[in-house]
């Protein structure tokens, strides 16, 4: 007899209001798990592909009918000889039917969302939580909750505020617990807001549910204001910055335009301010701080970081993390590793399309002394799942955006609950990622 319960696929909405795929399997005695996944906005030109309605006026072409469709009379049927339990067979059934690179026929939304779906089967059918269940699958003996890195300040394609850079992100200093660094971040937030609120700025909230202020005179001043709200809670020479520049969104034949105001800037232009702002912030991530094809300026600048000395308190150079450059690939990775290229890789399951082909990905990066860090994508569902991906593969560090927002918080209160289970001294925390920062051979 199957294993499998009733699969059905069926369209919900995202976080930006966008349609998006969820899977549901059922059985005849009523247990059953839900799936969905999420949907970018700066997303990387080498990406997996969505697979979109199109053509029709519904939903402005953004329907998911065609993947449910493909869920409901296609995939579904041809899983109910592979046992759910083996995920990554489940998988491997999916890459065969859609046969692409690039998931260019079923779409990697659709492939994800089943992918996942069977994640969660597969870890109720075995009686355990989903992350204890991949990181039996994947070999992964080492659980622990990763070091959150909170997007505080949204700009870029996340609002529309004229700031260039995506997210400045804030990255808890408290060693104890997440608990505690994720305490640590909502004070910090409500401090910001404050700050801003006496500014006379918005505090409204972009895409991440950070905060998008529109009178900012730039870059350093949002760094500057979250560090003032750093201190008024407390944790003067505590918290750490990251930043994520999402620099392919700001770049074009004439280079890098960085600030609006001045003349486009070269690779190695970008890499001298760049390191500037190392020395004066607690920088302790940069992701894509360059183009996603900039694999010459990538080299430069990864270079060029070996000999930084950065500001106080900043024992080893930030992170250098390839997102849009890398996009979850792993023959993108490996070019990174021969070229040496970043020192990072951020870790977004939809941009490769199944839960396997990311744990493989995250395994190459570990081999090679690359740090990975799981991330959410700016439109999300109120769907964990990411908490349990992270843990289970066993990422250093998560992004999952602010600590407002619910679809942005159903992975941290996750992550809370993960943490009870596994008990005192499971968090990661920042100590683990300087110790990585520092390890990492440029
Ligand atoms: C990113 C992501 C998530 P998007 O660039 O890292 O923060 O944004 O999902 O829009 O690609
Ligand atoms: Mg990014």
């Amino acid at each position: 007899m199957s294993k499998w319960g009733r699969i059905t696929a069926r369209e919900i909405l995202d976080s930006r209001g966008n349609p998006t795929v969820e899977v549901e399997i059922t059985a005849d005695d009523g247990r059953s798990v839900r799936a969905s996944v999420p949907s970018g906005a700066s997303k990387g030109a080498h990406e997996a592909l969505e697979l979109r309605d199109g053509e029709s006026n519904r939903f402005l072409g953004s329907g998911v009918t065609k993947a449910c469709r493909a869920i409901n009379e296609k995939i579904g049927p041809a899983l109910k000889t592979i046992d759910p339990v083996e995920l990554p067979k489940v998988d491997e059934q999916l890459i065969v039917m859609d046969g692409t690179a690039n998931k260019a026929r079923l779409g990697a939304n659709t492939t994800l969302a089943v992918s996942l779906a069977a994640a969660k089967w597969g870890a109720l059918l075995r009686g355990r939580p989903v992350y204890k269940h991949l990181a039996d699958l994947y070999g992964n003996s080492r659980l622990k909750i990763p070091t959150p890195m909170l997007n505080f300040i949204n700009g870029g394609r996340h609002a529309n505020n004229g700031i260039q850079i995506q997210e400045f992100m804030v990255v808890p200093g408290a060693k104890e617990s997440f608990r505690e660094a994720l305490r640590e971040a909502v004070e910090i937030f409500q401090h910001l807001k404050k700050i801003l609120h006496d500014k006379k700025d918005s505090t409204s909230v972009g895409d991440e549910g950070g905060f998008a202020p529109r009178e900012l005179e730039g870059p350093l001043e949002a760094m500057e204001l979250i560090l003032a709200a750093a201190d008024e809670a407390g944790y003067k020479n505590k918290t750490k910055l990251a930043l994520d520049l999402a620099a392919s969104e700001f770049y074009s034949e004439r280079g890098y335009l960085l600030h609006h105001e001045r003349a486009p800037l070269t690779f190695e232009e970008m890499t001298i301010e760049l390191k500037e702002w190392c020395r004066r912030f607690p920088l302790v991530s940069l992701e894509d701080p360059l183009s996603q094809d900039d694999w010459a300026g990538w080299a430069h600048l990864t270079r060029e970081f070996r000999s930084l000395t950065t500001a106080a308190g900043n024992e080893a150079p930030p992170l250098l993390v390839g997102d849009d450059i890398f996009v979850t690939n792993p023959e993108r990775l490996e070019r990174g590793i021969k070229s040496k290229t970043a020192t990072a890789i951020l870790i977004k399951p939809n941009q490769i399309g199944t839960v396997t082909e990311t744990a493989n990905v995250v395994a190459m990066a570990r081999e090679n002394g690359y740090a990975t860090i799981a991330s959410h994508r700016s439109g999300e569902t109120e769907d964990p799942v990411l908490a349990h991906v992270a843990v289970g593969l066993g990422t250093d560090g998560i992004k999952t955006g602010s600590v407002s927002r619910s679809e942005r918080l159903a992975k941290y209160n996750e992550l809370l609950r993960i943490e009870e289970e596994l008990g005192p001294g499971s968090y990661a925390g920042l100590e683990a990622l300087t110790k990585i920062r520092a390890a990492v051979k440029l």
